[in-house]
């Protein structure tokens, strides 16, 4: 592990690694300066298999990180270093260092005294949507084809549903005989779902950056539970600000779990919405029109995309996402299914909710 941090441009004496348990996707470690005052490192491997651009990738985080930087100093911030992330370069000025055995690493300036969050508050969610929304604003002249697809296609609903129907064609472990409900449900829906792709194609609906992970654990919050700093920035590309809108609300306005099996106790929760809205509308003053009237819609095609995920992989025998009991991605795709009709149902107070801070 020492023989990692020789290849990057680290200035000062420090300890060895020590793995953090944080993530399912990379390896994460910190590294801490011996010596008092000076910067302490947080080391990372990459999944290479599923990121499979490497150099697109943290081509991508660099681009980010320097675009949000100047950003901040234009605006005469002070303490900028814990506001946006800071890539270490290796000694020949690289992005990443990889390995003879073919993995790939990098480095970050460990951001010190901040907290994360699991579950979100009312109080959290407003002070989450003011950060996502000015990470957007922070990017929104970054012309969006500056970045590529860290994962191509990761948010594309055309594609992922594609990838359904190469599934289902297959089907090999049969499995599809017994869904006949949920394949039923996602036909009803295809038109209406693929609308943003459309927009897109006519010219009405535009891309910007996003970060396309927005969970609440994905920002670093100061000892006063002020939003300090967004990272995990390994999905931050192109697509459409419904996205990140929309899979914020996925996660934290869902009054049950994202698998939870009993569907009885998946709700919108609207005073989460209500709060992470009115924050973000806040922020974002770069949308248009048509992209705030269509955040409620954002919210339904999130939960529509996971369904579609989620149904995928089970029926391609659970390849993708990490499986804790043999049917765990069927009862995530129903509990998922049911907050796309929860959604559904509560689309015109949502729409309620925007306009009200729209004043549309
Ligand atoms: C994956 O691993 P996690 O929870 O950060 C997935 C997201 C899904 C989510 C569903 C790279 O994210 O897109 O929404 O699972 N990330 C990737 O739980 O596929
Ligand atoms: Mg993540």
């Amino acid at each position: 592990m020492r023989s990692i941090l020789s290849h990057f441009a680290i200035p000062n004496e420090v300890a060895d690694p020590q793995p953090l348990k944080i993530g399912i996707i990379n390896d994460s470690f910190i590294v801490r300066a011996v010596n008092p005052g000076e910067r302490s490192y947080f080391l990372q491997r990459i999944n290479h298999h599923i990121f499979q651009n490497v150099e697109g990738l943290q081509q991508n985080i660099q681009k980010v990180t320097d675009h949000i930087r100047a950003k901040l100093i234009a605006a005469g911030e002070t303490d900028i270093e814990r506001k946006v992330l800071r890539l270490v370069p290796t000694t020949d000025g690289g992005l990443y260092y990889c390995t003879p055995e073919g993995d790939y690493w990098r480095v970050y300036v460990l951001i010190e005294h901040a907290t994360s969050q699991e579950k979100v508050t009312p109080v959290s969610a407003e002070l989450t949507g003011e950060a996502f929304g000015r990470f957007q604003c922070q990017l929104a002249d970054l012309p969006f084809d500056e970045l590529c697809e860290s994962i191509p296609n990761f948010h594309n609903i055309e594609f992922r549903l594609w990838q359904l129907d190469e599934a289902l064609q297959t089907d090999p472990l049969h499995r599809k005989a017994s869904a006949a409900d949920i394949i039923e449900a996602i036909d009803r829906r295809r038109d209406d779902m693929c609308l943003a792709e459309r927009l897109f194609r006519e010219g009405k609906l535009p891309k910007h950056i996003n970060h396309c992970d927005t969970k609440v654990n994905n920002i670093l919050f100061d000892e006063a539970g002020r939003p300090i700093c967004i990272v995990d920035l390994d999905t931050v590309m192109p697509g459409f600000v419904l996205s990140d809108f929309g899979d914020f609300m996925r996660t934290a306005a869902n009054t049950g779990e994202e698998d939870d099996p009993n569907l009885d106790r998946i709700h919108v929760n609207l005073e989460i919405f209500e709060a992470y809205t009115r924050g973000y509308l806040r922020e974002a003053t770069f949308l248009t029109d048509i992209e705030k009237q269509l955040l409620p819609y954002g919210c339904r095609l999130l939960s529509y995309m996971q369904t579609v995920r989620f149904f995928t992989d089970w029926i391609n025998g659970d390849t993708y996402y990490k499986i804790q009991y043999p049917d765990h991605n069927l009862v995530r795709t129903r509990a998922q299914l049911r907050l796309l009709e929860e959604q559904e149902i509560v689309a015109p107070q949502m729409q309620a909710i925007i306009d009200k801070f729209t004043n549309v």
